[in-house]
């Protein structure tokens, strides 16, 4: 796939999954480095970094795309030869999506510890990350039942239906609005995380933040699943994480929107919940509480403040 392509698919969702858009954005760095037909180092930096630029470019919230491209691109600051540089890339490349699968199989390792025989779970939009933790759980042999929503407007949640029956599972289906009154009947959330900020908080698809905002009422524990390339290093620096607004006719079409003059369709793609409502965050490195994000940032992604300026 062209690298315009790659872009085109990430952008429209054709790829989709914080976890797979940065995948498909380093695999594509690789495919351009090889195809880049110059010899002067430096206008292969440049041509990279041009590259590097549309990639991030496409979906502006998961930190997973900078952090996945910035992991690649790093490995051209010492660059000596184009030769050198273009096989730096494959291989960080290579090791980057090999780091991001084992990561998804540790998560689901450590997230199905908390997953009990007999409960009965949430999930929202469709994470693999999070579905990990399931289908895990379930391969061990715990008896689970599941409530998924529907995931409006793009219906990420057919997906995760899908996946859940073909596992047999016994799965609910529900419009997102009802996740408040299943919340009672329900023991564990498992959601993933497109981004999580220095204080712990997390970003993940558009009503995530009410479901957890009704478990924290309902005293039911909510656990986020996320590789460590899913926290975010410049909050370190004050920063907010751009929330995506995606084209509004997502939500409502053109025409009807049309004759509807004094209505204004907002269609924010992901919401941010606060860390109180959250009981652990489940990465590869372990299971931590949302307050130790920094560690995070600092130990297993290897951002000092100095790096970020
Ligand atoms: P994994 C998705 O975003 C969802 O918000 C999901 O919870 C999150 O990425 C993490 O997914 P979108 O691409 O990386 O559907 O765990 O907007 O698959």
């Amino acid at each position: 796939m062209l690298l315009s392509e790659t872009a085109a698919s990430i952008k429209d969702m054709e790829i989709r999954g914080a976890g797979r858009i940065a995948r498909a954005a380093v695999k594509a760095l690789a495919d351009y480095a090889e195809n880049l037909d110059v010899s002067d180092p430096e206008t292969f930096k440049q041509e990279m970094q041009r590259a590097a630029d549309i990639l991030t470019g496409t979906r502006p919230t998961a930190v997973s795309l900078p952090n996945a491209v910035r992991s690649v691109m790093r490995v051209l600051d010492s660059l000596d030869s184009v030769e050198n540089a273009r096989n730096a890339v494959f291989l960080r490349a290579a090791e980057f999506i090999e780091h991001s699968e084992h990561a998804i199989g540790r998560i689901a390792e450590i997230g199905a510890r908390h997953i009990s025989d007999g409960d009965v779970l949430l999930t929202h939009c469709n994470s693999e990350a999070a579905l990990g933790c399931i289908l895990e759980a379930h391969r061990q042999g715990k008896e689970l039942e599941v409530y998924a929503t529907e995931v409006r407007p793009r219906g990420q949640g057919l997906i995760t239906i899908k996946t859940l029956n073909d596992a047999g599972i016994r799965t609910n289906y529900i419009v997102d609005s009802a996740a408040r009154y299943f919340i009672n009947d329900v023991d564990l959330v498992v959601v993933g995380a497109d981004a999580i900020a220095v204080n712990g908080a997390v970003v993940n698809k558009i009503g995530t933040a009410q479901i957890a905002h009704a478990a924290n009422e309902a005293r039911t524990n909510v656990i986020v699943a996320a590789e460590t390339y899913k926290f975010a290093p410049r909050t370190i620096l004050g920063e907010k994480i751009e929330i995506e607004e995606r084209d509004t006719t997502e939500v409502l079409p053109a025409e009807v929107a049309a004759r509807l003059p004094f209505v204004r369709v907002r269609n924010p793609a992901f919401d941010v919940t606060p860390a109180e409502y959250i009981d652990l965050i489940v990465t590869e490195q372990g299971a931590i509480p949302p307050e130790l994000a920094f560690t995070v940032i600092r130990d297993y992604l290897g951002w000092r403040i100095e790096d970020l300026r």
